[in-house]
């Protein structure tokens, strides 16, 4: 049944100071009659963003802190959180304490739609040379991938039992231009990964849909459809544009992050335990 888009009353953007909260911040101004950032109550908001949008700061960690954060709002952009593969104490508290208590105060508040800022490290043990769609089996390079499936799945029960509609973005590599020959697979550009959040802000009835967030690149790993075609979403960009620039910054021949999808994660672990835990050493 077709559905008209939505127009979301408060939108709310967590990881608002981190690197793609303050790139998207911009955008997401005139998605919402009001837009609110969120982040880390030590940093700063975005600056130069024209419609002057309230800064409220919270730990995701802080169950009360974040209950009082989604009053009120109608839709988040999710990008708080540990954004790289760290020891699972350290990933713990935000991206997974945290995203139980956005999603329990979502419900509470009456949330409609939560975009996940997922990663495509819940894909990242696939080799470089497979091919693979969203409903392939996850397969995460390490804990900081595991908490993104996580996340996913807090979407999943949270759509099926309480009707919050989410779009999980596995989002590859967010930067101004690809960066080394890994990239040339896995990049998306800021002005698709600006196209991709704003569909899936507006696509209508996405219910709970998990889609690669990259560019059209021709070197490409993930096979999109159809949920890009659900979201309307059509890249514009192609990593193939800078290969000369990147192709030699490769890893080391035959190496993990040379041979899987998920690159440097691959070389990151395991870790020492952070403290005195003699029983997990
Ligand atoms: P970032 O590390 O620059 O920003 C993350 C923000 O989350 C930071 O500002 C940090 O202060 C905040 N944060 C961390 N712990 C928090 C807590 N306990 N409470 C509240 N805020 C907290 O990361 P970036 O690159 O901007 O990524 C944004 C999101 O997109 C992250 O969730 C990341 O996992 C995801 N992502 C990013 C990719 C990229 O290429 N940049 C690729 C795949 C996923
Ligand atoms: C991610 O999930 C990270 O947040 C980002 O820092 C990059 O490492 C990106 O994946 C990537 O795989 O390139």
């Amino acid at each position: 049944m077709a559905g008209t888009a939505p127009r979301f009353g408060r939108l709310l953007l967590t990881g608002a100071a981190g690197m793609l909260g303050r790139q998207l911040t911009p955008d997401l101004a005139d998605q919402a009659d009001e837009l609110v950032l969120s982040d880390l109550p030590a940093l700063t908001p975005a600056g130069g963003v024209a419609a002057s949008p309230r800064w409220q700061a919270c730990d995701l960690g802080d169950r009360a802190a974040v209950r009082t954060l989604l009053e009120g709002v109608d839709a988040v952009v999710h990008l708080g959180g540990v954004s790289y593969e760290k020891p699972f104490e350290l990933v713990l508290p935000a991206n997974i304490v945290g995203v139980f208590n956005l999603y329990e105060a979502a419900r509470l508040a009456g949330t409609k739609r939560i975009i996940f800022a997922s990663s495509n490290h819940v894909t990242g043990c696939w080799g470089v040379d497979e091919r693979i769609t969203s409903a392939d089996a996850p397969r995460p390079d390490g804990y900081y991938g595991l908490s993104k499936l996580y996340g996913e799945g807090m979407a999943s029960l949270y759509w099926d039992r309480y009707g919050i509609e989410s779009v999980c973005l596995r989002i590859g590599t967010a930067t101004p231009e690809p960066i080394d020959h890994r990239s040339l697979s896995s990049w998306i550009s800021p002005r698709d990964l600006a196209q991709l959040v704003r569909c899936a802000l507006t696509a209508p009835e996405v219910g709970f849909l998990v889609a690669f967030g990259m560019s059209r690149n021709t070197r490409a790993w993930w096979d999109p459809q159809p949920a890009w075609r659900q979201l309307g979403y059509r890249p514009q960009d192609d990593a193939e544009a800078f290969a000369a620039k990147v192709e030699q910054i490769r890893f080391e021949p035959g190496s993990a992050p040379a041979r899987r999808q998920g690159g440097i994660f691959l070389a990151l672990g395991p870790f020492p335990p952070l403290n005195d835990d003699k029983e997990s050493a």
